[in-house]
């Protein structure tokens, strides 16, 4: 029995974090793994009604499970997600792009994972704002930089052995520094190649020329920034999971924001199936269960097999399926997957 902590978050959140819920649950339970499911409250609506974003019996919860599924929350980013990466040590946010089966994009052969350094920088949270003034400090240790540097060169060497290095050291030293220990780390990848561009460049080369990048590896802003671009290139967000990691905690969310205005049935539940698709991945592999990583895979199938078929997509896709009709869908792959 594994003990997912599930933050349901805001807007269509709580919708697709349950259709997920559910069907990674049936999933599990067909290769015979029990999940129990803990609801940590926490977000907007939350702080709300509470006072706070993340009350402690949410944080409580949290650091007791197994691994966090989590889905989008609106303006309290900072007291929630941003908060749990660096109190939880989850020093590397994992987000993947690539084109998808049935995804309508103006590029093909795009594959890069977007490998961002998750405590430190701007989003330290080490801020004031004062009546005539706001200041930010701009953190990076050679800990953090080296440690991100590590993951992304790791998984470099599984991919097509290439890093490319986004900093922006001609105007802030502190990115050069940055840039300074990720090419000291590269020395001992000698089968990695190693590019860097300043970030600007890099927005511009990834709508011109894409497919160029293998593993982009950026301090925590530039990141979240080029994230949405990232996920733009390959047709929409909604279909973009993530993953923030530490040595002994994963959290999986979708790289998108709680869509406010979305009626929740018309969301594309995709990028939080493929945040829990990532989230069975990195259970498997921690707690060396096999079940996991195969429900993960088979996860991962279905939903590529229902966006290739065309038949059932949401809205952003061109299809008029509800989300719930979508997930259903999903678990009908997954059960022909399964025989
Ligand atoms: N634009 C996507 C979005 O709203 N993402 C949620 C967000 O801002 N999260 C904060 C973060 O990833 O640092």
């Amino acid at each position: 029995m594994y003990r997912i902590s599930v933050i349901k978050g805001d807007g269509i959140g709580p919708h697709i974090v349950e259709e997920s819920c559910r069907l990674v649950d049936w999933l599990c339970k067909r290769l015979g793994v029990e999940l129990e499911f803990a609801d940590a409250p926490a977000g907007d609506a939350v702080k709300e009604e509470t006072g706070s974003a993340l009350p402690p019996e949410s944080l409580e919860t949290i650091m007791k499970s197994d691994a966090c599924l989590k889905g989008p929350v609106g303006e309290t980013a900072r007291d929630v997600i941003v908060f749990l990466r660096q109190r939880l040590d989850l020093y590397a946010n994992i987000r993947p792009f690539k084109n998808m089966p049935g995804v309508r994009s103006k590029w093909s052969g795009v594959d890069f994972v977007v490998v961002r350094e998750n405590t430190e920088d701007v989003y330290k949270s080490v801020e004031d704002v004062g009546v005539d003034y706001a200041v930010a400090l701009l953190v990076v240790s050679r800990r953090a930089a080296e440690r991100i540097a590590r993951v992304a060169f790791d998984m470099a060497e599984t991919r097509r052995r290439k890093v490319t290095v986004v900093h922006k050291s001609n105007v802030v030293r502190a990115y050069g520094f940055f840039r300074d220990v990720c090419l000291e780390v590269a020395k001992n990848y000698r089968d990695v190649v190693v590019d860097e561009m300043y970030v600007d460049n890099a927005a511009y080369q990834m709508v011109l020329n894409p497919q160029q990048f293998d593993i982009v590896l950026t301090p925590n802003m530039f990141g979240d920034i080029l994230s949405d671009l990232a996920a733009g290139v390959v047709g929409t967000i909604g279909i973009a999971g993530s993953a923030n990691v530490g040595d002994r905690f994963g959290l999986f969310e979708p790289v998108h924001g709680s869509a406010p205005t979305l009626n929740p049935e018309q969301a594309n539940p995709t990028g939080q199936l493929l945040a829990a698709r990532m989230m069975l991945d990195w259970m498997g592999r921690f707690k060396q269960d096999k079940r996991l990583t195969e429900a993960g895979e088979v996860l991962e199938r279905a939903v590529y097999n229902v966006l290739s078929e065309g038949l059932v997509l949401t809205m952003d896709l061109g299809g008029s399926a509800t989300c719930s009709q979508f997930v259903e869908e999903v678990r009908k792959k997954a059960e022909t997957l399964l025989r």
